[in-house]
């Protein structure tokens, strides 16, 4: 808890969610909810902390869709918009051999008609963390400018800024990409990329040598994700490599995206980086273990029992 309004202001786009589950010749969609900044504020108020989220939604059933949900979740949705003009987005989540593959319906979405200039910018001058992904950055132009407003908002007041890169090729040429992702970097209090967004970015397959790109881009902290192998955190002077928890993993969509929400909820309840890093590594692990990006999100509770330290 902080003496900010809220804990953590998130800005990006929410996408309604079609999971593919497999049953024999046929195939059924499991629908859910999605976009990882919405994720990432829903992980962090089921984990006790104040959010809001700050995005454009369609005059649809799914932006209804959506306000309900973050109603339910306790995620305040007054700074959100609803635009007349524009859709909801979604997409579809698809498993193989590989993990899980994304198609998108979200060209021309409400939440990428976002500008700076309409930007509820005394939102994130309420906040005491403010959460920003490159997938923000990438949906459009005006909602990347909406990013660094946010980010710059962020700045002014002294509110610390996370920031995830959270690559999406089929967003972005790879080039674009990289120039936005430094520039944030060198704003952010801390980076919270996965490792193979980074692999892609700085090219060398070393966890070290990437949190160290990070740091030579201006990342004071890097916790880089490690998928099931937990993560690695740094803060440039030391570095912790946490292992990742055994749990029966079904499906790593939006996992990354608790991680952020559980550090941000940690690093404002005051842990350092590296216990901050440990809780949201469990956090992560519980939420591979149903469908769909929101519904496995865990509680305090349930974190606390993976990490050892819950009642009975
Ligand atoms: O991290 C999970 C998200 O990627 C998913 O919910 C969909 O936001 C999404 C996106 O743009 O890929």
């Amino acid at each position: 808890m902080t003496n900010c309004e809220f804990d953590v202001v998130a800005i990006g786009e929410p996408l309604i969610e079609f999971n593919c589950r497999e049953g024999g010749d046929s195939r059924a969609y499991l629908q859910g909810f999605g976009g990882d900044t919405s994720n990432m504020a829903i992980a962090a108020a089921r984990l006790g902390a104040r959010v809001a989220y700050v995005t454009r939604v369609g005059d649809d059933a799914f932006g209804r869709m959506f306000l309900d949900l973050w109603s339910q979740e306790g995620v305040d949705s007054r700074f959100v918009v609803t635009d007349g003009q524009a859709p909801t987005g979604a997409y579809f989540v698809t498993h193989d051999a590989h993990g899980h593959q994304f198609s998108y319906l979200r060209g021309g979405s409400a939440a990428s008609r976002m500008d700076r200039d309409a930007l509820p910018i005394e939102a994130f001058r309420a906040a005491a963390v403010v959460h920003v992904s490159g997938i923000t950055q990438a949906i459009s132009a005006s909602a990347r400018a909406a990013a660094f407003a946010a980010m710059e908002a962020a700045r002014q007041v002294g509110a610390r800024i996370s920031y995830d890169p959270n690559l999406r090729l089929k967003l972005w040429p790879l080039d674009d990409a990289r120039a936005t992702v430094l520039a944030s970097l060198a704003l952010c209090d801390w980076a919270l990329p996965s490792y193979d967004d980074a692999q892609l970015l700085f090219g060398t397959g070393d966890a070290q040598a990437l949190a160290d790109h990070c740091h030579r881009a201006g990342a004071p902290i890097v916790a880089l994700k490690l998928g099931h192998d937990g993560c690695l955190v740094s803060d440039g002077q030391r570095a912790e490599r946490i292992a990742g928890h055994s749990v029966d993993a079904v499906d790593a969509t939006g996992a990354g995206d608790c991680f952020d929400g559980a550090f941000a909820v940690r690093r404002t309840a005051g842990d350092d980086a590296f216990a901050a890093a440990r809780y949201a590594n469990a956090a992560a692990a519980l939420a591979t273990t149903g469908y769909g990006a929101v519904a496995p999100l865990p509680r305090e509770r349930d974190v606390e029992t993976l990490l050892g330290r819950g009642e009975g």
